[in-house]
């Protein structure tokens, strides 16, 4: 077995931990990124789209945000349809200015990863059997397979990035952890396509056959979304079909404008809320989905990692420079603070725009909230002002 030995051991090459790695590479600290899938497989996964102005901020501090300045799109206001009617919600009319950036979570990768290449410090793709040891000690390490070969990493904390199915909290004894779990009756069936997006702005439809979502990669790709069950496979639903029922789903105006053609890709999300608390096990943090999963509704999961991920490097510079453990625990504090408010937020937009069944009495009462939210400046302003994300 070889033994080398680095700061921070990151586990996860996902958004949280290379934006983790390069904030540590700027503030001169050493790390070691430890990913189970390869590149390659990291880079084909296809998920978020929209990012906050603190995600933003954050890739241009790290000197990642070169494409984003030039081919995000900022949107500065989001739609609300039901009943066959449209309603925009403006985001930077009721927040002072703040518009959200539609810019795929697939380029966010890619611009980590390339900033990472440039990185002195080491990214391991494909190890496998990755373990966590002693992170209730001073000397944590981390045990992990690379071409055959056990390799073990010492460090003086391990940062835990490694998504909701990863090795980092279930490492964790059950009886230090405190876990929250709702599961939706439903999931999404995503589609994307080369077409120009039918609406400039991502627009939610709640609409009484279930709820859908129009959004966009850039102004020839589009991305949709339609409610689906759970237990529904990709292989049942042509091209064509996903058309028809997304056309059912949307305001008149939208369905008629809409253009359709063949699909790049399509997949189906299961949608559940999630949190684990505290954050922090001794030397091991946990950051983005490792410790909170939130239903896509309102596009908050990415934004997370990135606001965990500045809170923790944070906390690791006041730990590794002046070996201050509190800093440690006001990280999970921090971090959960903002995550609560934000779940809340995606809990809410989630109940407001989908149909949990057949209830007609439901159905109505939905319609009536959407009313109520979407003629009140108050209202507005909640919609507006979560939608941009909390500040830090
Ligand atoms: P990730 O992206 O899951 O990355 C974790 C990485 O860890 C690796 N890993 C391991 N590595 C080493 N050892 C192990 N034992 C490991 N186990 C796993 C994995 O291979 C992976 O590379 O977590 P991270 O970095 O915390 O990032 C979270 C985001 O990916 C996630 O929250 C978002 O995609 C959620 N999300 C959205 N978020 C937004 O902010 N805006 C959106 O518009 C948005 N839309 C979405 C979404 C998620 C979706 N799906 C598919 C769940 C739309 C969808 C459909
Ligand atoms: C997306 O563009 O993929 C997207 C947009 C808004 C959401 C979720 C996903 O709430």
């Amino acid at each position: 077995m070889t033994t080398t030995s680095t700061q921070v051991a990151i586990i996860g090459a996902g958004p949280a931990g290379l934006a983790l790695a390069s904030k540590l590479d700027r503030l001169g600290i050493d790390n070691v990124v430890i990913e189970r899938r390869s590149q390659e497989y990291v880079l084909a996964r296809i998920r978020a789209g929209i990012l906050e102005q603190t995600t933003v901020d954050f890739l241009k501090d790290i000197g990642a945000a070169g494409r984003l300045e030039q081919e995000g799109i900022p949107h500065h206001g989001v739609r609300l349809a039901y009943n066959n009617r449209i309603i925009p919600v403006g985001l930077g009319a009721n927040t002072g200015g703040k518009v959200v950036t539609a810019y795929g979570q697939t380029e966010v990768t890619k611009d980590l990863c390339d900033l990472r290449a440039a990185s002195p410090n080491p990214t391991v793709y494909e190890a496998e059997n990755v373990s966590l040891h002693d992170f209730d000690s001073a000397r944590p390490y981390v045990l992990y397979d690379e071409q055959g070969v056990t390799k073990r990493l010492n460090c003086q904390l391990i940062a835990g990035c490694d998504g909701y199915h990863g090795v980092s909290r279930v490492s964790v004894p059950e009886s230090a952890i405190t876990t929250y779990e709702k599961v939706y009756p439903f999931g999404w069936l995503g589609m994307l396509a080369d077409v120009p997006p039918v609406s400039p702005e991502v627009l939610y439809a709640n609409a009484r056959r279930g709820f859908a979502l129009c959004s966009m990669r850039s102004w020839t790709r589009s991305r949709y979304y339609i409610q689906c069950d759970p237990d529904d496979k990709v292989e049942n639903w042509t091209d064509d079909m996903f058309w028809d029922e997304l056309k059912r789903r949307l305001p008149d105006e939208v369905s008629d404008n809409i253009q359709t053609g063949p699909s790049l890709e399509k997949s189906i999300a299961p949608l559940r809320s999630f949190i684990a608390e505290p954050l922090r096990f001794g030397r091991l943090l946990l950051a983005g989905d490792a410790a909170h999963v939130v239903p896509p509704t309102g596009a908050k999961g990415l934004n997370l990692a990135f606001s965990d991920v500045h809170y923790m490097s944070e906390a690791i510079a006041a730990f590794t420079g002046d070996g201050d453990e509190d800093a440690l625990s006001r990280y999970s504090e921090r971090a959960l603070a903002r995550v609560w408010k934000t779940q809340r937020f995606s809990w809410y937009l989630t109940n407001l725009t989908h149909r949990f069944s057949d209830d007609p009495f439901d159905q109505r009462v939905k319609e009536a909230e959407l009313a109520y939210v979407t003629t009140s400046q108050a209202g507005l302003q909640m919609i507006a002002e979560n939608y941009v994300g909390m500040p830090l």
